[in-house]
């Protein structure tokens, strides 16, 4: 079965790790390139690098981000230099930032970079950016529009987000296009709608190519709150609404019927009802994935379920 996951942030990447880890899924991933940001004159592309960590082993699990056990040498050595160092870049986490950036100066799309850096790391499933150009998000706030990494990194959200835009020609990777139309089934992940999964749709032919195959749609907001991120008080800055049901709503107004199942957390059972409203199948499931096993048998059941 082929298996499409469209994943930006931790709880995306963690369902990812677990079809990549059902031996029956031949799994690609479409990661979110709206994070993406030049430090040190290097890219770094953190959707991909936490799906290239997680899907090796390398994850520092607990801040979801880096290498784990990952030293600080070289981010000392740039703070001597004057450069800003509020992002933080470990040593090993460098390297795949410089060896991304050489093999782009030489030539390579970041379709291409990016499958020799997870055939290089034993990464078996395939990790394709949504897009190969720049497509960079932007945050409106009342003190001024902002790079995203400068609004979520640096000013830690601070100050809410009153609109959100991308920059950038706006044209999908055709590996992850292709990927999707070739999907048996495509899972949208439980990932900031608006930051992770928006910028993915937002990109020429993507929210058609996906909405022809079966789509199921995994909640980010459990009982009202992101298990992570800004995700909720994102939801309602912009004027979408709180819950689960803003989170369908919101993907129902990007395209009617764009989803066909959408799952909810046990936690919002009651919600069902309001899901069926919106022409989309409710699913309750236990979807808070602590374990490597709690992310294979939610991806299990996702598999095993009629879209
Ligand atoms: N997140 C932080 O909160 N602080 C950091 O210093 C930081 C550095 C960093 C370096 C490489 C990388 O791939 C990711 C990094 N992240 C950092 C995480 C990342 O910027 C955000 O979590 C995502 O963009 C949100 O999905």
């Amino acid at each position: 079965m082929r298996v499409v996951v469209l994943a930006g942030g931790t709880g995306g990447t963690k369902l990812a790790h677990g079809f990549a880890q059902l031996p029956d899924v031949e799994l690609a991933v479409v990661a979110n390139v709206g994070d993406d940001a030049e430090f040190h004159g290097l890219l770094v592309c953190p959707d991909i690098d936490a799906l290239l960590y997680t899907l090796s082993g390398l994850i520092d699990a607990e801040r979801g981000w880096g290498v784990a056990g990952d030293t600080h040498t070289a981010h000392d050595m740039f703070a001597r230099f004057g450069e800003e160092t509020w992002f933080t870049v470990g040593d090993a986490d460098l390297a795949t930032h410089a060896y991304r950036t050489r093999l782009l100066r030489e030539g390579a799309s970041l379709t291409d970079a990016t499958a020799a850096m997870a055939a290089a790391l034993g990464i078996s499933a395939r990790i394709l950016p949504a897009s190969d150009e720049r497509w960079r998000t932007r945050i409106r706030t009342d003190a001024g529009e902002l790079a995203f990494q400068d609004w979520f990194v640096r000013l830690r959200t601070e100050p809410a987000a009153i609109g959100v835009s991308h920059d950038g020609p706006g044209i999908a990777a055709p590996a992850a296009l292709e990927a999707v139309a070739n999907a048996d089934l495509v899972v949208i992940g439980p990932s900031n709608p608006i930051v992770s999964i928006g910028p993915i749709l937002a990109l020429a032919g993507m929210a058609t190519a996906v909405a022809a195959r079966p789509v199921i749609a995994v909640s980010p907001i459990i009982a009202g709150e992101a298990l992570k991120g800004p995700a909720a008080r994102m939801m309602e800055s912009l004027g979408h609404g709180s819950g689960a049901v803003a989170v369908a709503r919101y993907y129902h107004a990007l395209d009617a019927g764009l989803v066909d199942r959408f799952v909810l957390d046990e936690a919002d059972a009651a919600l069902a009802p309001d899901i069926a409203d919106l022409g989309m199948a409710p699913a309750v499931l236990p979807t808070i994935m602590r374990t490597d096993a709690d992310r294979a048998t939610l991806a299990r059941t996702l598999v095993g379920s009629d879209p």
